[in-house]
């Protein structure tokens, strides 16, 4: 029985990914700082598989470490990490953007992925296997009006996606990385700060990718025969060209 560990399992992708393992029977790790929702989760997939729950923020040095450290034995091991938290925090010009919506995209989307996968690499480096999937977008492939860095944040994964892919190699373990489009998640709710109808006007008059779609995508990546590693992947909605060029009726 695979263990895997996927951050931001509140909801979303990481959440729909949570439910395609839980089918598969994969044992699972839910990370995410909303306690209920993550004891909630449980709850429902306790009855299909070995689940626990970590909450933590993983802007936070201490609590990633402290959190995975305290994993009880048969969750130690971890196999499958899906670094998927993150979000984008406004969408505003360069000039007019805020420092705390930076800060808040640098440090969830780029440092906090760093201190979840350095806390579990050793382990998969010490059994010489395991599987990273870092969750990137299309803004990680390309740059979009008001996306400056959030886009950053992203190309930031794809970097960060190929360095541990070349770094890791040698030690039996996979890294790649899935790049969505438009996907209908509470993204635009947390990017529009609660602005529900702006939010919801992102994914109207056309049918954007459901977080089920990208979940599926992740099972599949994680039952490839051993000697396959997807190493990069971009899924967009059909109705979806570039990050500017969408098909909307
Ligand atoms: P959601 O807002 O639905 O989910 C985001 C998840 O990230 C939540 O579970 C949230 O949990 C977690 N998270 C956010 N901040 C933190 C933090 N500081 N510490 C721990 N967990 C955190 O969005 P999506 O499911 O769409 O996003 C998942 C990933 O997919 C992100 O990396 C996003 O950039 C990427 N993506 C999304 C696309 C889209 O169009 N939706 C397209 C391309 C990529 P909690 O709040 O409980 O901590
Ligand atoms: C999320 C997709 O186009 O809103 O990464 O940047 S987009």
């Amino acid at each position: 029985m695979k263990t895997a560990l996927i951050t931001g399992a509140t909801s979303g992708i990481g959440r729909s990914t949570a439910k395609r393992f839980a089918k598969e029977g994969i044992r699972i790790i839910l990370c995410g700082r909303r306690k209920k929702r993550l004891e909630d989760l449980k709850k429902e997939l306790g009855v299909e598989t070995e689940v626990q729950i970590l909450s933590f923020d993983v802007r936070n040095r201490e609590e990633v470490f402290h959190s995975i450290e305290s994993l009880p034995g048969k969750f130690r091991n971890i196999d499958i990490l899906v670094n998927n938290a993150g979000n984008a925090h406004g969408l505003d010009p360069i000039q007019s953007g805020s420092m705390d919506d930076w800060d808040a995209m640098l440090d969830i989307n780029v440092k906090g992925l760093l201190y979840v996968s350095k806390a579990i690499i050793p382990g998969m480096i010490e059994r010489q296997s395991g599987h990273i999937i870092n969750i990137g977008s299309t803004a990680g492939k390309e740059v979009y009006p008001n996306g400056n860095v959030y886009c950053a944040s992203k190309h930031a994964v794809d970097a960060i996606n190929q360095g541990m892919r070349i770094d890791l190699n040698g030690n039996g373990i996979k890294v790649g990385a899935i790049n969505p489009g438009l996907t209908q998640t509470e993204f635009s709710d947390v990017r529009f700060k609660g602005d529900s109808e702006k939010a919801e006007k992102v994914y109207q008059g056309f049918k954007a990718l459901q977080a089920e779609d990208i979940a599926d995508i992740i099972h599949f990546v994680v039952t490839r025969p051993y000697h396959v590693n997807i190493a990069d992947l971009t899924v967009m909605p059909t109705a979806q060209a570039t990050s500017t060029i969408v098909d909307k009726n």
